[in-house]
């Protein structure tokens, strides 16, 4: 059992999470060895230029990632901070890079996905068209559905090289934030690495919650070594 942390009645709390939160339901991460880039390069699958070379082998391996997220239930981890959030109410700000919905499985309400949802799809020439709920997992590019402007539908999530969802709301939260907790995530992608190097700006604690260091390790001044389902039940200490 790691010693409490102490959230005070004027603290306000942002979540960073990564693939580790998931993990304990099952579903790989990118780096580890058996990771989901073992199998991909990330190159072929989650850059607009693999979109444009083969939308098929995009559409592959985000049906698979459809499938396993779909099938998977959401871990101590997910509930604990869906728990953290009925408790502290709007001084509670969940942003994740997962694209699975196992948060909102856990109970989390207000959070932003900010590399995108696998259960949403959009239109490929950015229409203007809102994101459409699209769980299908394809078997071959011509299942592929239609915008309503006729063109290819697309995996509502955010490639490489593309611009990460509602930064502007999680600037604000950050700024405001005087916790940051950062859950599961190897630090390897911008922008979403440097949020703890903002939140330190603002003067915030930092804590990593993980099994093992990530890159900017440096950043944090508290770190609770495990995984994240056995590690976030009980962590907190309401005052
Ligand atoms: C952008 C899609 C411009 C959905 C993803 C050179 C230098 C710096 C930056 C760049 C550069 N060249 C290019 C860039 C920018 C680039 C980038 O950062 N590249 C990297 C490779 C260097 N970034 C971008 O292109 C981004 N866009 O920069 O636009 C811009 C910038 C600012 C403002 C405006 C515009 C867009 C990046 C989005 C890419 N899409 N996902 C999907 O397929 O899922 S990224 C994907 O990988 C994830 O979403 C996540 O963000 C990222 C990292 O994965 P993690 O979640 O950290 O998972 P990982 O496997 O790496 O680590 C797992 C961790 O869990 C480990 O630490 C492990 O210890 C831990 N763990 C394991 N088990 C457990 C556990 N933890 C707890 N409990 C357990 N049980
Ligand atoms: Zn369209």
């Amino acid at each position: 059992m790691h010693k409490q942390i102490l959230i005070h009645p004027t603290d306000r709390v942002f979540v960073l999470t990564g693939a580790g939160v998931s993990a304990e339901s099952g579903l790989a991460t990118f780096r580890a060895s058996d990771g989901l880039w073992a199998g991909y390069r990330l190159e072929d699958v989650c850059t607009p230029e693999a979109w444009e070379r083969d939308p098929w082998k995009v559409w592959e391996f985000y049906s698979a990632r459809r499938e396993a997220a779909f099938a998977a239930k959401p871990n101590p981890a997910h509930v604990a901070l869906g728990e953290l959030e009925r408790q502290l109410g709007e001084r509670f700000f969940l942003c994740t890079q997962n694209v699975d919905g196992l948060h909102e499985l856990g109970g989390s309400k207000n959070l932003v996905h900010m590399h995108g949802e696998l259960a949403k799809s959009r239109c490929e020439d950015d229409c203007g068209a809102a994101p459409v709920v699209d769980t299908r997992v394809y078997g071959s590019l011509d299942e592929v559905g239609r915008c309503v402007c006729g063109a290819r539908l697309r995996p509502y999530i955010v490639f490489f090289g593309e611009t990460p969802l509602e930064l502007g709301r999680i600037q604000d939260e950050i700024n405001r934030a005087t916790v940051m907790i950062v859950v599961g995530t190897s630090g390897s992608v911008y922008p979403a690495a440097n949020f703890v190097q903002w939140a330190r700006l603002n003067k915030a604690r930092t804590i990593y919650v993980g099994p093992e260091a990530p890159l900017n390790a440096g950043a944090f001044t508290v770190t609770v070594e495990g995984k994240a389902g056995e590690a976030l039940p009980g962590l907190f200490a309401i005052q």
